[in-house]
């Protein structure tokens, strides 16, 4: 094939960026950023310019793989026999021991893909097994929980928006290096040097002087885990000197607000002082200056999900939000409307049926179900406890639970122990190399590319489609149909090849029903139009959605537009946006206050104890776990390393470059020590997705900058109530020279 260019949106990280991708053949020999892109306008980072190596990466999985036990040599295999043999081995164990004795584990790329982003569903139905688990409860289950109970479904999640506000109050977040989550936006460094440049200010509340808290007017050095109480004292504050005012746009739709007047009372800004290690006079200040605003948006993110009050911290983000009018108006908090794929774009406008949670629970544990899944901390204990229902075979889809979720030594031993384990992902990693198939994605560039969670948390309506550029290579398999097959075979269909389209067909039939009954479509004719030219798999799945969907578009709209269509800036949705059974915004859910009487309140008389404490943190040129055999973005200095401010390196005679050692009640860990003031006093931090140097994975480059796995510190005894969610911020730790 001639040299030539293509255009298409990179899938790495929650931003979207669209990548002009110079190739010659297969080869990608230049990657830029996209200067037409309706949303990016040409921005790129490190990773997306690198994306050519991930590509070429030699290391990767390019055909199945099959582990033989007795030797634990691995051997390439054809896809009817590794389809084969996961169908002899794994049938027999569901007979033995039930659905349930096989669990699913979706990580964090299968948002980012577009075969999971749709089958994932069809293979958790298959499968009828209430052990699902995804990196969600390692992420951000509170804020989906949060978002479900006050505005009615689990992404309606108000995005901060930024390309207009006056003041930014960013907590538990660093968009300079994550580029931003729970908000989609590409170029936010750019987007955020905006607010300053128009006359706004940007204040960042971090027990680290990030690199977000760098570029903003304040940095607020909160300790770790008491970011729901500091949030309730400026909601005490707005109340007690009357500056609430949720304005005429949003007061006939709060429901709850007396209760939340209520509840915040004993959170006076003197009585979380002594615990969130934030002086008083500057929570009364904060709380003014929102209120103040023209327009504000307060917008909370990982360091207020992974942390003991991650539910209540992500609706009290929100709760602010109403209180001060910002909710839903231009430059506050607002709600996305995507093309495809809302939950709140669907059904009756304005009204629905709520949440329930807790439909089933874990069984050692009794941990209630989150949207359909189980908090990732009774995973390993699933595995490693004897008794019916528990689990004998896993499969993992894009994740590396080994070095993502805590408590991980435990977690690897059970992976070990299990009778048989499936993996679709690119990499021989710390968690496939206990699997005993691996089946590996098709090439990035031969698959169709739709962002259907992330565009509908973008802070503008943007729909963008890339095309596959190069045609499936013979021994590539679409990994759709990988997991449309699997689900086949576990729906006892068998494991021939013709098993995905058999499956494939049955979900469209049921999608297109679903249409006809929500919407009157005659069912028979929708699925011939969006069936022409052989149409089938994602791409006729897209299409059905995007012609279901708000905007009426199809997929040959976006298929001529591969820069995108920029839908325009976010607008108001209130009230029909919203999906609650009683059809208002509910300020006071019941679960939520509960949480805050019975587990927040009495941490009020927390106090530090002097002791260290672990946080994380990322790095732009990383991304989890997964980019780090990649050379261009590991070279130069080690980023796996433990932050110490300097006064506690002096106490504990902790030298910059040394090692020490670091011991939590779960486990222990050596890693170099690099001293800096960008740290609160009083707290440490190890970023999370490093330790590659462990037997049988095949990472060359990753295992020469192996650094350390930070979950072996984290423990599976501690999570949010409410979501489940894991506590992996602020965990007790000794820190000692070696
Ligand atoms: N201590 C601590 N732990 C954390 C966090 C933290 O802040 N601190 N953050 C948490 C968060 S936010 C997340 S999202 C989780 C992530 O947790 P996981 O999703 O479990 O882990 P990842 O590191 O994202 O691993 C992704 C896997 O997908 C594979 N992969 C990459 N691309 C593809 C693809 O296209 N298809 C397939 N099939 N596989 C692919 C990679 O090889 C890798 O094995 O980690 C969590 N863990
Ligand atoms: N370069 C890069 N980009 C990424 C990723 C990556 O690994 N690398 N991962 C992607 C994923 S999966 C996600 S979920 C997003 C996450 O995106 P962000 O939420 O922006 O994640 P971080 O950059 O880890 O920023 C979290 C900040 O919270 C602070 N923090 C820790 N504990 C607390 C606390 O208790 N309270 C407060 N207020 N702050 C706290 C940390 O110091 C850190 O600066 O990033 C995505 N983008
Ligand atoms: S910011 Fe994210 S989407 Fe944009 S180029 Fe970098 S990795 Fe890709
Ligand atoms: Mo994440």
């Amino acid at each position: 094939m001639p040299k030539r260019i293509a255009y298409r949106t990179c899938p790495l990280c929650e931003a979207t960026c669209g990548l002009e991708l110079h190739l010659d053949d297969r080869a990608i020999t230049l990657v830029r950023g996209d200067k037409d892109d309706v949303f990016s306008h040409g921005f790129i980072c490190p990773k997306g310019s690198a994306i050519n190596h991930l590509e070429s990466d030699p290391d990767r999985v390019r055909v199945p793989q099959i582990r033989d036990r007795a030797t634990n040599t691995w051997r390439d295999a054809t896809w009817d026999e590794a389809f084969a043999h996961i169908e002899a081995r794994l049938l027999p164990i569901i007979a033995e021991h039930g659905n349930d004795a096989l669990a699913l584990y979706l990580g964090n790329p299968s948002v980012h893909s577009i075969g999971p982003q749709l089958y994932n569903r069809v293979l958790g139905q298959a499968a009828r097994t209430r052990n699902v688990f995804s990196a969600s409860t390692v992420d951000q289950m509170p804020k989906q929980v949060s978002a479900a109970l006050m505005f009615g479904t689990g992404l309606s999640v108000p995005i901060p928006d930024i390309d207009h506000t006056d003041y930014l109050l960013v907590l538990g977040a660093n968009p300079f290096a994550s580029n931003g989550s729970l908000m989609t936006a590409p170029d936010v460094p750019g987007r955020l040097r905006a607010i300053r440049a128009r006359g706004g200010r940007i204040v960042v509340v971090d027990p680290r002087r990030s690199k977000t808290a760098e570029e903003s007017d304040e940095w607020v050095a909160i300790v770790p885990g008491t970011d729901a109480h500091l949030l309730l004292a400026m909601a005490q504050v707005l109340f007690a000197d009357d500056l609430v005012q949720v304005g005429d746009h949003l007061a006939p739709w709060v429901a709850g607000l007396d209760t939340v007047r209520e509840v915040v009372g004993p959170f006076t800004p003197e009585a979380v002082e002594p615990m969130c290690g934030v002086p008083a006079s500057v929570i009364r200040r904060l709380a003014h200056e929102l209120a103040a605003a023209p327009t504000a948006a307060v917008y909370g993110r990982i360091g207020t999900c992974v942390q003991e009050f991650g539910t209540v911290a992500s609706w009290a983000v929100d709760v602010l939000n109403v209180l001060t009018g910002n909710l839903d108006r231009r430059g506050g908090a607002m709600f996305n409307l995507p093309a495809i794929g809302g939950g709140n774009t669907g059904g009756t406008p304005g009204r629905g049926r709520g949440v329930r949670f807790g439909r089933r629970s874990s069984r050692v544990r009794a941990m209630p179900e989150v949207f359909g899944e189980l908090p990732v901390v009774c995973l390993a204990e699933e595995i490693d406890t004897p008794g019916d229902g528990q689990v004998h075979a896993l499969i993992t889809v894009a994740g590396n639970p080994v070095l993502s979720n805590p408590g991980s030594q435990r977690l690897d031993a059970a992976l070990a122990s299990l009778d048989f384990m499936v993996s679709i992902d690119i990499y021989r990693n710390e968690t496939t190399r206990h699997a005993d198939v691996i089946l590996p994605p098709e090439s990035l560039l031969a698959r169709g590319h739709y962002d259907v969670a992330l565009r509908s948390l973008a802070i503008r309506n943007v729909a963008t489609y890339s095309a596959p550029i190069v045609e499936l290579e013979s021994h590539e398999h679409p990994e759709w149909a990988t997991m449309a097959r699997l689900a086949g075979v576990l729906q006892g269909l068998g494991s021939s090849a013709d098993v995905a389209q058999q499956v494939d067909a049955a979900v469209i039939g049921m999608l297109v029903d679903k249409a006809e009954a929500r919407a009157g479509t005659d069912a028979g004719e929708l699925l011939a139009t969006i069936s022409a030219n052989g149409r089938h798999g994602p791409e006729r799945m897209l299409d059905l959605m995007l012609r279901t969907g708000p905007y009426e578009l199809t997929l040959d709209h976006l298929i001529v537009q591969p820069h995108g269509i920029d839908l325009g800036p976010l607008q108001p949705r209130i009230p029909e946006v919203l999906r609650t059974a009683t059809g208002r915004i509910e300020l006071a859910p019941e679960m939520i206050i509960d949480d805050v009487r019975e587990r927040v309140v009495p941490a009020l008389a927390r106090r530090p104890n002097g002791g260290l404490v672990l946080i994380g943190r990322r790095d732009l040129r990383s991304n989890n776990s997964w980019m780090h055999n990649v050379r261009v973005l590991v070279k130069g200095k080690p980023r796996c390393t433990l932050h110490v401010h300097p006064d506690d390196a002096r106490s504990r005679a902790l030298v910059d470059g040394a090692k020490a050692k670091v011991m939590s009640q779960t486990g222990e860990l050596e890693i170099a020590v690099e001293v800096t003031d960008a740290i609160r006093p009083g707290v440490v931090s190890i970023p999370h997705g490093w330790g590659h140097d462990v037997d049988g994975v095949d990472l060359s480059i990753a295992r020469e900058h192996a650094g350390v796995n930070t979950n072996v510190l984290t423990s599976t005894d501690t999570f949010d109530v409410l979501s489940g969610n894991a506590v992996l911020s602020g965990i007790p730790v000794e820190v000692v020279a070696t």
